[in-house]
């Protein structure tokens, strides 16, 4: 009986600018920005001591183009302890870290295999019978479908191809490398490692083709465990499991709220529902995103009081676990009829002039604001691109609801 195990990462992300997150304690916050680097080095750490034929990266090492050496000088000490514990590495580029986006470089040492990215290439390892192929990224945005361009397989080997794509299209990620799942099926291989997509997924199991998510959840988007998956190819036939080693997490509370409902209410239904996220913790440190929908009128208190409301939630989820933080609270109450009122401010019609409608201009101008700062900034980056926690749109509104919970009117 023939045995071997293998190691399937993809998106690393190392050097990804990290932002979203309004913890105020400085400890909370290096946990996070600690985080992708420390979940990379768990891995390896991982593959060593279960001793695995070979490790897969399927893209997306780097988050983009280094400021300095510094996190190719990391990778470079990761990818050293595996030579050392003798583990070949296999390395694809994808968009974030295609060879034009990528322009220094550290010498990686020899047991690093890099994937051609101007036609798709094979590594062999004859002692196991397996046979990797793929196609690294050459610039940023690959259009064409690079899977049906992959060699026959090697008849009689176990058969990997290594592909960054997200296949005929996943929400949130950019259409790269297009395909079907018949396109990978048509190339007769043995097990598809993907990379990309940052939600763990098993698109299909005959052949099994597997996106393992990231390593490290980055943003309230990319919630819940992360990690790679370990792959186990017993006579020729495989089988996975995850293996997390995310350090930090994010997560979202859900609560609905009626006419009914006090604030005291408002801190007991979030304290339960925090207590219901102690076991999926799993002891990491979480952020978690507050949503608090339905009709209310405490509207009005949770815009005039938002730093004390801040506050009482934070405690709420201390009261259920020691690590878990508020990220960010997002209010979508409506008042209830009995408390509309419009606002009369020495016959101005306030509501009228804050109408949501008139508020073009006002964003026209925010914009181009935006726009002029961006062009001075380091870079030259984007207006597109910048950094914001909140949308220019939700900022007017959150001025435009605290004008008129302020002088006693609705929104
Ligand atoms: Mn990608």
């Amino acid at each position: 009986m023939s045995r071997f195990r293998f190691i399937h990462s993809a998106d690393l992300h190392l050097g990804s600018p990290f932002h979203g997150l309004s913890v105020k304690d400085p400890t909370i916050a290096s946990v996070f920005i600690e985080a992708s680097r420390n979940s990379f080095s768990s891995l390896v750490s991982t593959a060593i001591e279960l001793a695995v034929d070979f490790f897969v990266i399927a893209g997306d090492v780097y988050d983009g183009d280094w400021k300095d050496n510094k996190i190719g000088l990391f990778f470079n000490r990761e990818m050293a302890k595996l030579e050392r514990a003798g583990i070949p590495v296999f390395l694809l580029r994808g968009n974030h870290d295609a060879l034009s986006v990528i322009t220094k470089t550290i010498t990686l040492p020899a047991n690093v295999h890099e994937f051609p990215t101007n036609k798709a290439g094979t590594f062999k390892i004859d002692e196991l019978k397996v046979a990797l192929h793929g196609q690294g990224f050459a610039e940023r945005s690959a259009m064409e479908n690079l899977a049906i361009g992959y060699p026959a397989p090697v008849p009689g080997w176990f058969n990997i191809g290594v592909l960054h794509t997200s296949l005929t299209g996943r929400e949130l990620h950019a259409p790269y490398a297009p395909c079907s799942v018949e396109d990978l099926r048509s190339r007769g291989y043995d097990y598809w490692a993907l990379g990309h997509v940052h939600e763990f997924e098993e698109v299909a199991s005959d052949p099994l083709v597997v996106f393992p998510g990231n390593l490290q959840g980055r943003n309230i988007r990319e919630t819940g465990a992360k990690g790679a998956v370990l792959v186990t190819v017993e006579d020729g036939r495989p089988r996975y499991e995850r293996v997390i080693v995310d350090g930090a997490r994010f997560d979202a509370i859900k609560i609905f709220l009626d006419v009914n409902h006090q604030a005291s209410d408002v801190l007991a239904l979030v304290e339960e529902a925090a207590r219901s996220r102690t076991v999926s913790m799993e002891g990491r440190v979480t952020a978690v995103r507050i949503h608090i929908g339905g009709e209310s009128d405490l509207r009005r208190d949770f815009v005039l009081n938002k730093q004390q409301w801040r506050d009482e939630l934070q405690a709420a989820c201390h009261r259920a676990h020691a690590d878990l933080w508020v990220e960010k609270i997002e209010i979508k109450l409506s008042d209830t009829q009995s408390s509309v009122v419009a606002p009369q401010m020495a016959g101005i019609d306030l509501e009228q002039l804050l109408n949501p409608h008139g508020a073009d201009n006002i964003l026209d101008e925010v914009h181009e604001l935006i726009s002029t700062i961006t062009l001075k900034l380091p870079g030259g980056a984007g207006a597109s691109q910048l950094p914001l926690d909140v949308s220019p749109e939700a900022l007017i509104d959150e001025a435009r609801q605290l004008l008129l919970a302020r002088t006693g009117g609705a929104s």
